[in-house]
């Protein structure tokens, strides 16, 4: 075959390869294969030295004509490619926005959290501070500042998690008030609330948790009344479960507190004349509270001639489970979706009372 021949012959195989590479990485291996540095377009470059002298320019000519010709196909298949891939990513990505959006899954306020929270609302608004402590206490502040001392037979009332002899997850909220009462160095007023989580070793069954929460109040000043606490247990018990409520205080023990008393609401299913709710009492027992015992204002350095207190510990788990017909405690704490949808209504519809 003459070198022309040759020529005219790779060539048109190219340009042919490069009209049937169907991606840029074919077509990049027909540019190696013949405009590569061995490739067959400089393959021919070789055959000048066979040639007589006269007719080397232009066969040179030709070669680079048939370069041109090569390299001028790819280019234009390279931009043709190159904007297929385009058009076909521009296909798959394109959005339909005549399609209906999709609903995002809207959660809901834990109900215990939503019980918290309206109790705490109701306290800021009668001018209380929101004071939060340590779920892993000290005995001392759990028990001993609040006048029950190591070998205190009141201790066995809150079965406890000890992670040292002196270290506990605490019991109850009250510490936060043997706490807040020696920061304040014996000068009132004081008037706090404390939410919290609290632990005690109480079998799990439906209204009792291991882990639970609890509110504590706290108001310690000149001249603070037992009726000064029942007054406030009643706005609380009224703004909790509905205006028409009663409060009855019952003689209770707490150490912390003397007196002491047990706090009933007069039931807001049956309005006090007995049903399943309130087991036929038409009363319903929502909180412990009293008047701060003399010896937990003095170990935490208030004078108890000049200053008295009262104070109030309620536990929102059973409220919340009051309010909401609850029937297991332990609803709060499995997180079951089936559960706490259901308050996704209730918070729709913006209740806050039963
Ligand atoms: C106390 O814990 C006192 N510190 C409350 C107090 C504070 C009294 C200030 C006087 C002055 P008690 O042990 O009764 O009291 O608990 C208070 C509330 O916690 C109970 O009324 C109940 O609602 C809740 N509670 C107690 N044990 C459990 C439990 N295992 N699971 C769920 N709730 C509980």
């Amino acid at each position: 075959m003459s070198h022309t021949d040759e020529m005219v012959q790779i060539k048109t195989e190219a340009l042919g390869a490069i009209q049937h590479a169907d991606s840029e990485k074919v077509l990049q291996d027909v540019k190696v294969k013949y405009l590569g540095k061995k490739g067959l377009v400089t393959g021919l470059m070789k055959n000048m030295k066979d040639l007589p002298k006269e007719e080397k320019p232009a066969y040179g000519q030709q070669v680079n004509d048939v370069r041109q010709a090569i390299t001028q196909a790819i280019d234009e298949r390279q931009a043709y490619l190159a904007e297929e891939s385009l058009n076909q990513q521009l296909a798959e990505e394109s959005i339909d926005v005549t399609l209906p959006g999709r609903q995002i899954a809207n959660g809901a306020t834990h109900p215990l959290t939503r019980t918290i929270e309206e109790i705490e609302d109701l306290f800021l608004g009668l001018g209380y501070e929101i004071v939060t402590g340590y779920e892993v206490e000290q005995d001392y502040y759990n028990f001993e500042a609040l006048n029950l001392p190591k070998s205190h037979p009141a201790r066995d009332m809150q079965d406890s998690f000890y992670i040292t002899e002196d270290i506990l997850m605490r019991t109850h909220t009250s510490p936060v008030q043997a706490r807040t009462m020696e920061k304040r160095k014996g000068k009132g007023p004081v008037k706090i609330i404390c939410p919290g989580k609290v632990y005690r070793r109480d079998s799990d069954d439906a209204t009792h948790s291991h882990q639970f929460t609890q509110i504590e109040g706290l108001v310690v000043d000149e001249n603070i009344k037992m009726s000064d606490l029942k007054g406030t247990l009643e706005l609380l018990a009224k703004s909790l479960f509905g205006a028409d409520r009663e409060i009855r205080l019952r003689p209770s023990y707490f150490p912390f507190t003397e007196p002491s008393v047990e706090v009933d609401v007069s039931c807001f299913k049956c309005k006090g004349k007995g049903c399943n709710v309130c087991k036929q009492t038409g009363w319903i027992e929502i909180l412990g509270a009293g008047m701060v015992h003399p010896n937990v204002l003095e170990m935490a350095g208030f004078d108890s001639k000049r200053y008295s207190g009262f104070a109030f510990g309620m536990g929102p788990d059973r409220i919340a489970m009051l309010k909401y017909g609850i029937e297991d405690i332990r609803h709060f704490y499995t997180n079951d979706v089936r559960f706490l949808d259901q308050f996704k209504a209730v918070e729709d519809r913006g209740e806050t009372t039963c």
